[in-house]
């Protein structure tokens, strides 16, 4: 009677979740669908919003005189976009206006962590993205993907380095481009260093994996499967029905970024559908996608040889919707947290890995990982801890970290749930001026490898 109940309650939760996440999802859509066609209708007639131009004629033309500036490049997190993507919505929130140079890459919303690297890679320099022959073999996709014309920043080497600014998951893509680019590890680049890249600033970043991944599906075992019934697998087969329908319109309006699985119906029919809704082909089968990144077991494995550079500015916020009444670890807010990530907070905050299988790594304790903004949690937002802790130093003034030296972890703590900054510039207010202001102020001013740029603006008095 009591297993009955408790599977009832689970089988509720999965119901209520579910339909929280595809309510909001639809009402994203929504919106912006909405936006087009109000904009559509105010420009007198219907152009459809084709993917790359959009930002890049503006840009290209406004780029002109700014040249010299490197450019900011916001890297988007789990179920992102880039600019061009859902029309006119920004996953920044605008925040890319602030600056005359940013750049604001669309790196599939569900693709691993590594596919995204190479990707953006691409996406900088042009040219056909090359996910390399061993990985590609291993997770079953190709190796080759979508062709860019034109990169977004050709000349970047170590002479033009670039600032990266990483929303959750985005934060760990540039930490594993760093990585590549030490690593020589794009043919005919043989050039590349980590020093290609000045600063690092991470959002709400996923260095150390989550407890929700588990909450939504994932197994503590191996940090890798899915649970037989999750949100996760309804998700799992959203998207191999999304993919294998390929209707060109949506998918040019979102896309999940598995292009490079061939999982469209005129490529591999009708049983091709069948055997990836079986788990025997796709990226769920191989475990190539986001999700196995998350788990703190698949942090632990891609940060292995994920190093922090002496030479690298880094900076990192990390978000927090709880706090502690009487010992316990609750919600901080119930109207101030937003409705699709209250369950999760509650839960993340209640989570204790179950005790018939081996902790994620040793020392682990349950209190540590409490604290969450309802995605990730706040201990793994800091600063990288694996295999060893990274150099870090927790800064609550900003002028206290100042001059900034590089090789070193600054972080500070928000009090924010996890997509306060993205998406609805409206949510947090004022709060949102004054993070992405000091971000590019710090990137603008205060982090510089040889001399200070003349900003273009200066230039001319
Ligand atoms: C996917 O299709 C392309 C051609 O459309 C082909 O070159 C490539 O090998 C295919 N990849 C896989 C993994 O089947
Ligand atoms: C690599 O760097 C060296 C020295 O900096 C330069 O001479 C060489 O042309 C570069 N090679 C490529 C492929 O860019
Ligand atoms: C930050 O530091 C400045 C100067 O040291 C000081 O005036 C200010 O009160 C500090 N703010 C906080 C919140 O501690
Ligand atoms: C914050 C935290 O607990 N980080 C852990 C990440 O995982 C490694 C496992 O090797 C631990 O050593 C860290 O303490």
């Amino acid at each position: 009677m009591i297993r009955w109940w408790i599977c009832m309650l689970q089988l509720t939760e999965l119901f209520v979740s579910s339909v929280v996440h595809l309510l909001y999802g639809l009402y994203i859509f929504s919106t912006a669908v909405a936006g087009d066609l109000s904009q559509a209708w105010s420009e007198g007639f219907f152009k459809p919003v084709s993917k790359e131009d959009r930002g890049t004629t503006t840009t290209t033309t406004k780029t002109t005189n700014f040249d010299d500036l490197p450019p900011i490049v916001l890297i988007h997190g789990i179920f992102g976009f880039g600019k061009g993507r859902l029309g006119g919505l920004s996953y920044f929130a605008g925040a890319e206006k602030k600056d005359e140079r940013v750049l604001v890459p669309d790196l599939g919303s569900l693709t691993s962590i590594y596919d995204r690297a190479r990707e953006l890679f691409y996406y900088l320099k042009g040219g056909q993205v090359d996910y390399g022959e061993e990985h590609s073999k291993a997770c079953g996709h190709s190796q080759f993907g979508r062709i860019y014309e034109q990169g977004h920043y050709p000349q970047w080497d170590e002479d033009h380095p670039i600032h990266f600014v990483g929303h959750s998951a985005g934060a760990q893509v540039v930490r594993l481009l760093q990585q590549m680019l030490a690593d020589k590890a794009f043919k005919g680049y043989e050039n590349s260093s980590e020093n290609w890249v000045l600063s690092i600033t991470s959002l709400s970043g996923a260095f150390n994996g989550t407890t929700r991944a588990y909450f939504d599906g994932m197994q503590p075992e191996d940090g890798k499967t899915l649970k037989p019934i999750c949100l996760l697998q309804l998700c799992r087969v959203g998207v191999i029905i999304y993919d294998w329908l390929d209707i060109p319109w949506l998918k040019a309006y979102y896309n999940f970024g598995f292009d490079h699985f061939n999982m469209s119906r005129k490529k591999m029919g009708f049983w091709g559908l069948v055997g990836c809704l079986l788990g025997n082909a796709g990226p769920f089968a191989s475990g190539d996608w986001i999700l196995p990144d998350l788990t703190i077991q698949g942090s632990m494995q891609l940060n292995h040889h994920l190093q922090t550079f002496p030479d690298t500015y880094y900076f990192s916020y990390a978000t927090k919707r709880t706090r502690k009444i009487m010992g316990k670890t609750v919600p901080s807010s119930i109207l101030g947290i937003h409705p699709m990530l209250f369950i999760r907070v509650l839960q993340m905050s209640q989570w204790r890995h179950p005790p018939d299988i081996p902790p994620p790594y040793k020392g682990y304790r349950d209190e540590d990982w409490e604290d969450n903004d309802g995605a990730l949690n706040t201990i793994s937002m800091t600063h990288p801890r694996l295999p060893i802790e990274h150099p870090n130093r927790f800064v609550q003034n900003d002028s206290e970290c100042q001059p900034l030296q590089p090789g070193i972890w600054y972080y500070k703590l928000v009090e924010g749930d996890h997509i306060l900054f993205i998406v609805n510039r409206e949510r947090a207010g004022v709060q949102f001026d004054l993070l992405y202001d000091s971000i590019f102020e710090r990137c603008r001013k205060q982090v510089f490898r040889k001399s200070p740029q003349t900003l273009p603006n200066e230039a001319h008095h």
